[in-house]
């Protein structure tokens, strides 16, 4: 099928500072060292690489009243907020390079003030082993890479739920997830009474991908933006070594490659972070290859149909 794409932004956002472990602030560059923006290009789509944000160093601190580090996650999370933004309102596709999970903070709340501005449906697609519904009081690490559904659903401090002027930015009800298989006692409670929907790695054993996909993607339409915020450790760490939280029992590279050619099919691509992405942890750049595999998959690439 012959779709076409609207222009493309990348930017990267080095920093780990949402995260316990170091590392992710490396995943920008490894990610362009994969040859990310050739192989988007490669796909007929005019891609731009923006450069990178700039924010505040990582102190490596304990965390206070729950949060680690959160004057500077608030500060990188505005900048995030700012360039997505810009680019959406340039009639651009933002991609961001993260960088640790906390970041979509930033990238979904200038989604959806985007998608209320312009009276267009926001779905998101949680690519993750973790919901990262964790809340200040519930958080067994501290580390905010673990609360950012929870504060673009309105959990969370002031700081980090104001993005946009509206709280909360989303609704759980926008919300699929997809790969879920560590979820902390607390967090799962939260998860129930929120009434998010998860696609865990049981329920993708049962019913197969397909028809998991298919689920996460109904009621989609033409005037859908579908946001997809892919944490590589979705994947099983046997494929992607390269992240912070390893989880056995993780997608594998068949299901993931599924994954993105039915974002594709979907036609509503509008926005995508990739995140969690740990050089430091990495053998070779695997993980970022593996992410660049799945972008061009993502962006149209199949093996059959000629396009
Ligand atoms: C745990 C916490 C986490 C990565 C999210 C893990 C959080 N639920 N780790 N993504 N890589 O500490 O909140
Ligand atoms: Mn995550
Ligand atoms: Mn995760
Ligand atoms: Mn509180």
């Amino acid at each position: 099928m012959q779709r076409s794409y609207p222009p493309v932004s990348i930017f990267g956002v080095p920093t780990d500072i949402g995260a316990s472990k170091r590392g992710a602030s490396m995943g920008p560059e490894a990610l362009r060292v994969a040859g990310l923006v050739d192989a988007i290009a490669a796909r007929g789509v005019d891609v731009r690489d923006v450069g990178d944000v700039s924010g505040p160093r990582n102190p490596v601190s304990a965390p206070v009243d729950g949060y680690r580090h959160l004057d500077e996650v608030t500060a990188w999370n505005r900048s995030v907020f700012d360039v997505s933004t810009r680019e959406l309102q340039a009639g651009r596709m933002p991609i961001l390079l993260g960088g640790d999970h906390c970041l979509a903070i930033g990238s979904i709340a200038a989604v959806a003030a985007h998608c209320r501005s312009m009276g267009k449906q926001l779905r998101v697609l949680w690519l993750d082993a973790h919901a990262d519904f964790n809340t200040h009081e519930l958080t067994p690490s501290g580390n905010i890479h673990g609360m950012p559904v929870a504060c673009l659903c309105g959990m969370g401090p002031t700081v980090l739920t104001g993005f946009g002027g509206i709280t909360p930015a989303i609704s759980p009800d926008q919300v699929r997830q997809i790969g879920i298989r560590s979820v902390d006692p607390g967090e799962k409670r939260l998860v129930q009474e929120h009434g998010l929907d998860i696609y865990d790695m049981r329920y993708i054993d049962e019913v197969g991908m397909r028809r998991a996909m298919e689920e996460a993607l109904e009621g989609m339409d033409a005037n859908t933006h579908l946001h997809v915020s892919f944490d590589v450790d979705m994947l099983d760490p046997a494929i992607a070594p390269g992240t912070g939280t390893r989880v056995p029992g993780g997608v594998n590279y068949r299901e993931a490659q599924l994954i993105m050619e039915m974002v594709a099919d979907s036609g509503c691509l509008g926005s995508l972070d990739l995140v969690e992405i740990n050089p430091a942890l990495d053998r070779r750049n695997a993980t970022a290859k593996l992410a660049v595999d799945l972008v061009e998959s993502l962006f149209g690439k199949s093996t059959l149909m000629r396009d």
